[in-house]
């Protein structure tokens, strides 16, 4: 059996179906990984990783016959895949099983924030309601501006669902696509059109700090940011300053730059509604994720081939 190295906590469903098809290794029950690789690090064939712990340099540097590394989530920006596929290493991750999931949890957020939800909750539990009257008034979310940053697999089902809003859906990507939306080629003029500003795209390089400062002023002070895609792709320390400045209205947000650090300001603020990065955390979505994650693993040991491999890797 080849020997698979685990890097992310992986769920007692895909250790069931790992477990008969290769020699398992944990990495966080290796105590020195140096002296395990010296011992071990030449057998490795393959890695199970997620997508926040992706693949290590180190770990990549010590795995010097790996051939295929199968991550649990969509978002790869944490592997290096232009080393991978120097290196004959075929990557694999989870498309299109989580799309629905990480729609609903951006709708959500949208709502909590524009309905004021977090601040009604505390309302009626505090005993607020009794003694001091009925809780302020809220936005609807009927007829908005909506502007999505990126108009992929997820972003096309989040658009979707907002149609039921009855407003009017922007999108901005970097080559227009075949969506009833309307596309703008200028991330600043969708800013400026927009009530409220979805992110969903990769992160990484082509993305970071793509919502600047002069983005999220364009947003303006009634302005609402949600992200949902990479802490990169906005500048928190913008973001931050447009928020105590009042020039950027509120932030719905599931994912921050220094995962799992969320800076005190962002925390402090009442302008903002924060998510422990849960867009696809559901038990149905996650089973499914990690179906397809040990599927990618299995596949590879019947052809070769994983059966999501990430685009760079499609056409090893
Ligand atoms: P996808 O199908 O590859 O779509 C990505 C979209 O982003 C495309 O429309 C792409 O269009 C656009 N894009 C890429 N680079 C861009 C750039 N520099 N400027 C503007 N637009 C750009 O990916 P997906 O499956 O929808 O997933 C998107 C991302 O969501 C993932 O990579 C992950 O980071 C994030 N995500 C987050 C969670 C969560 O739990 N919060 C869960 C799942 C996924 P162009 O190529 O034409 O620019
Ligand atoms: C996961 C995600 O939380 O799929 C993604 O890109 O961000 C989330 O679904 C993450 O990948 C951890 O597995």
């Amino acid at each position: 059996m080849p020997d698979c190295l685990v890097i992310c906590n992986i769920t007692d469903a895909m250790h069931q179906r790992l477990a008969p098809a290769f020699t398992l290794h944990f990495l966080r029950e290796i105590e020195d990984f140096d002296t395990w690789a010296a011992e071990h690090g030449s057998k490795v064939e393959a890695v199970c990783t997620d997508g926040h712990l992706g693949v290590p340099a180190h770990v990549l540097d010590a795995l010097p016959n790996l051939k295929v590394a199968s991550s649990y989530g969509v978002g790869y920006d944490a592997i290096d895949t232009e080393a991978c596929v120097a290196r004959g290493i075929k990557v694999s991750h989870t498309p299109d099983v989580l799309n629905g999931e990480v729609a609903n949890t951006t709708l959500m957020l949208l709502l909590t924030c524009l309905r004021n939800f977090r601040h009604d909750e505390a309302y009626a539990r505090s005993g607020d309601w009794e003694a001091k009257g009925n809780a302020p008034l809220s936005r609807s979310p009927d007829g908005l501006r909506y502007g999505i940053l990126g108009m992929g697999r997820i972003g096309q089902e989040i658009a979707r669902r907002l149609e039921v809003f009855g407003g009017k859906i922007l999108y901005h990507t970097r080559s227009e696509k075949d969506v009833p939306y309307e596309y703008v080629p200028v991330l600043k003029d969708m800013a400026r059109r927009a009530d409220v500003l979805i992110c969903i795209t990769p992160g990484g390089p082509a993305t970071e700090k793509l919502v600047d400062a002069a983005v999220l002023e364009e947003l303006g002070p009634n302005g609402l940011l949600i992200n949902v895609s990479r802490g990169s792709v906005v500048d928190e320390a913008a973001l931050i300053a447009a928020l105590e400045a009042g020039t950027l209205g509120m932030a719905g947000l599931d994912v921050f730059e220094r995962e799992p650090h969320i800076p005190d300001a962002l925390k402090a603020s009442d302008r903002t509604v924060l998510l422990p990065h849960v867009g696809s955390a559901t038990l149905e979505t996650r089973a499914a994720m990690g179906n397809l994650t040990v599927d990618n693993l299995l596949q590879w040991l019947e052809d070769g081939s994983p059966k999501t491999p990430v685009p760079e890797c499609a056409h090893m």
